[in-house]
């Protein structure tokens, strides 16, 4: 299927969801074990949530990014292979990452968008100071910019909250020439959606890679099925080998 379309100057749209980070020890939302199981993302991931509750929204967090912190969690061999690709692709690789974690960074990747926003991030809802951060955050802290206590949060894109770089993703999606999603349920808009934006936009090859059939599956051309850590890698490989 790969050597009757792709093109050794092909542009190239990767999709990443919490799959890809599940072999580096990062729970996903909707698996067993995942986080949204217990609780409601209502309850935890909503603008109201912060506002109704911002300690319990801090505590969720707080323990995620402290997770990324774990010496055991690192990039897996997935990460891994998308870095490779974008050193050694002719063409242009994009990553739009739904993924908080840093780990596409810590793998290599440079040309990359967290279209959901970053865990190691916060915000000021006071005067819009962005800046890393890497501990616990409660409403305690002030923000380092005007001082403000309790006006900090997650720098991360809740349900009801626009994405990062629209415009840009959409541009890439319609000018790709191969669209890769990894490791996503298919179950959040719009990144659920950008297969379609690929389809009606060009006759870009389009490729679904997870642990088993997304919501949207039945949308792309080509689907591989297994640990994204054996078949990205597989997969990255015969790409690199059709235009070596
Ligand atoms: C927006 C950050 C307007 C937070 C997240 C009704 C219908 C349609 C849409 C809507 C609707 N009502 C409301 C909406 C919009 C809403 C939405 O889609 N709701 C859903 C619930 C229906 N969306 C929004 O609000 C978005 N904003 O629409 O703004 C707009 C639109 C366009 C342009 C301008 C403005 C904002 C949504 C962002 C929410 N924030 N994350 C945080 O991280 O805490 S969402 C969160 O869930 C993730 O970021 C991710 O995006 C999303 C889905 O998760 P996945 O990554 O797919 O992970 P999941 O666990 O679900 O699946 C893992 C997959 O991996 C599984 O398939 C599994 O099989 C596979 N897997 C597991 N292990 C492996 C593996 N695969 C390979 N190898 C393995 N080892």
């Amino acid at each position: 299927m790969l050597r009757r379309r792709i093109g050794a100057d092909a542009r190239i749209v990767v999709l990443t969801g919490a799959g890809i980070s599940a072999e580096s020890g990062l729970p996903t939302f909707r698996g067993k074990d995942g986080l949204w199981e217990g609780q409601r993302f209502e309850d935890v991931a909503t603008p109201e949530a912060f506002a109704r509750d911002p300690e319990s929204v801090h505590r969720f967090y707080n323990h995620r990014r402290r997770q990324l912190r774990d010496a055991a969690v690192q990039p897996n061999p997935a990460h891994l292979a998308l870095a490779e690709l974008e050193r050694r692709w002719p063409g242009t690789v994009l990553v739009v990452t739904q993924n908080v974690d840093d780990l596409h960074e810590r793998a290599g990747q440079r040309r990359l968008i967290h279209m959901h926003g970053q865990l190691d991030r916060v915000r000021c809802t006071s005067c819009a100071w962005t800046g890393r951060w890497d501990v616990d955050l409660g409403t305690a802290h002030a923000c380092p910019h005007c001082a403000r206590t309790g006006s900090l949060r997650p720098d991360i894109v809740w349900f009801g909250e626009t994405p990062v770089g629209m415009e840009d993703i959409e541009d890439a999606l319609e000018a790709c020439d191969l669209f890769i999603a990894i490791g996503t349920s298919g179950s959040v808009y719009p990144a659920a959606g950008f297969v379609e934006t690929v389809r009606s936009a060009s006759p870009a090859h389009t490729v679904e890679i997870n642990l088993e059939a997304s919501a949207v599956g039945s949308r792309f051309e080509e689907r591989r099925y297994g640990p994204a850590s054996e078949e990205v890698p597989r997969f990255i490989e015969e790409l690199l080998t059709v235009h070596a």
